[in-house]
């Protein structure tokens, strides 16, 4: 079986990958029914950035610029909607319009969130997180970045299990990005396939990030596609089930040529 494409819509004002282009409405709308010609699997929105030294963004403005746009795409499209957000209150709104699944960069931190998805009963992405946006890139450590990653895990399926939600709803992801300096990144693409002792589909999201950057010699983030695709490859080969990108097509592309010799 092939990997799903998850395609990245960013309805926020500093998106670092789209420039703010996604940040209207009708853009977004836009932006999500050209990523379903090109064959998305998910489409992921968020309203609040993630990327590294992020400022938060108030519940009220969240929910501004995400509901619309989840109302709309769910009377045009069947195509799985996903909720990026960590806040419980966006979750519930998100899933009331139409939003089948939650892709949480805090794990379910953050107070109640684990009742909420409880109660919703979708599926909910688990993302590996040292720190917050704001601070997780200042200089972080670990002692073995996949045990503490694997210890993680364990714990957080098993609140998830204690709180009711049944682990076959759980997706984990290791968070490139989130708190990783470039080796800790390397070191998890090359061990993705440890995480599959989980029992439990991979997500991957590797997508024009930093790491791709330096992989490049600091290429900028506008030229960084055929870096993430390959990226993307590498995760799939290596035991992801879902790969987060903004280049759809060409990712699909080389999933297809993948699976064509596989
Ligand atoms: C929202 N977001 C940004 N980067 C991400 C990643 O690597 N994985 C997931 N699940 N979400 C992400």
């Amino acid at each position: 079986m092939t990997a799903k494409i998850m395609g990245v819509l960013n309805v926020t004002p500093d998106s670092f990958s789209d420039g703010g282009q996604c940040f209207d409405i009708s853009d977004a709308v836009h932006s999500a029914q050209y990523m379903i010609a090109q064959g998305v699997d998910i489409i992921d929105i968020g309203g609040e950035s993630t990327r590294p030294y992020a400022d938060r963004v108030s519940l009220k403005d969240e929910l501004k610029r995400i509901i619309p746009v989840i109302e709309i795409l769910a009377k045009i499209t069947d195509i799985p909607i996903s909720i990026d957000t960590s806040k419980p209150e966006v979750m519930i709104q998100a899933i009331k319009s139409g939003a089948s699944m939650i892709n949480d960069v805090c794990a379910l931190s953050v107070n109640g969130a684990l009742e909420v998805a409880s109660e919703l009963c979708v599926d909910v992405c688990l993302v590996h997180m040292q720190g917050v946006p704001k601070n997780m890139q200042s200089n972080p450590m670990y002692s073995d970045i996949i045990e503490n990653i694997k210890h993680f895990f364990a714990d957080k399926i098993e609140a998830c299990i204690s709180t009711g939600i049944n682990e076959s709803k759980l997706i984990l992801d290791p968070g490139f990005g989130f708190g990783k300096t470039y080796e800790h990144n390397l070191e998890i693409l090359r061990r993705f396939d440890e995480f599959k002792s989980f029992g439990l589909p991979l997500l991957a999201g590797i997508s024009r990030k930093t790491m791709i950057g330096q992989m490049l010699n600091d290429r900028d983030v506008n030229e960084r596609v055929t870096g993430s695709v390959v990226g993307a490859i590498i995760a799939v080969q290596n035991g992801a089930d879902i790969v987060r990108v903004h280049d759809v097509r060409e990712t699909k592309d080389a999933l297809m040529v993948l699976g064509s010799v596989n």
